[in-house]
């Protein structure tokens, strides 16, 4: 047993963040899945150790960490080797005005709760879903194409990967997911695929967890 519990799920671009961190700096977790589907996020036991209902939720020698972003400034406070920063103080606020982008203008349009609500509360039609999802996920991509020339090479921060890839590249997947036409932003599938290739992000990828279904599972 590990003194680390992830509480995740397979699918979550949230939870991808958590475990690419967490295999970047070496630690070895627990996976407790947490079926989103079947709304165990909901659960009162769930709700004790993450009040929004959430996932990802970090616990580590009891402590309760929910919330990605938390989750990652903690694993970098805790074990700063290998950074997921840049050293520069002006590079930092670059890589988090992009995870900023991604966390606040980018993923809640496509999450559950956001989605479920719009067709059973507000009405609205797969179509209008469809719609609203690719108009604010394309300003957020739109945004990201402009910024990213500016300070990236391999990775959205030069040559490292910073918690700037974390937050990309499975925010890539969900648009990927939603039929997104990728092809106006050369930067950031650029960077995308060379996240791909990274075994870190191949490891928590989506298609190679423990709750995975048989027919999303990867082949290699
Ligand atoms: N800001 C939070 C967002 C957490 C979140 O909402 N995660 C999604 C999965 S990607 C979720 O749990 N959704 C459940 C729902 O919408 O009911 C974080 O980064 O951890």
């Amino acid at each position: 047993m590990s003194s680390f519990v992830l509480y995740n799920y397979f699918r979550s671009s949230t939870s991808f963040r958590a475990r690419v961190a967490l295999n970047i700096k070496g630690i070895e977790f627990d996976y407790k899945a947490i079926n989103l589907l079947k709304d165990e996020q909901h659960s009162e036991e769930y709700q004790k150790l993450n009040p929004m209902q959430g996932i990802p939720t970090l616990v580590h020698d009891g402590k309760v960490i929910p919330d990605s972003a938390a989750i990652l400034w903690y694993l970098e406070d805790i074990r700063p080797e290998p950074p997921l920063q840049p050293k520069d103080a002006y590079l930092k606020a670059r890589m988090r005005q992009i995870c900023e982008i991604v966390n606040s203008s980018m993923h809640p349009y496509g999450n559950l709760k956001i989605t479920k609500a719009l067709t059973k509360d507000y009405g609205f039609s797969e179509e209008q879903k469809n719609e609203w999802f690719h108009r604010w996920i394309g300003q957020g991509l739109t945004a990201l194409e402009k910024v990213l020339p500016e300070i990236a090479g391999t990775y959205c921060v030069g040559d490292q990967v910073t918690m700037a890839d974390i937050f990309l590249y499975p925010q890539i997947i969900t648009c990927q997911r939603f039929k997104v036409d990728l092809t106006p932003y050369p930067t950031i599938m650029k960077i995308f695929a060379n996240c791909d290739k990274n075994p870190h992000f191949k490891k928590a990828h989506f298609s190679r967890q423990i709750d995975t279904p048989e027919e999303l599972r990867a082949k290699d």
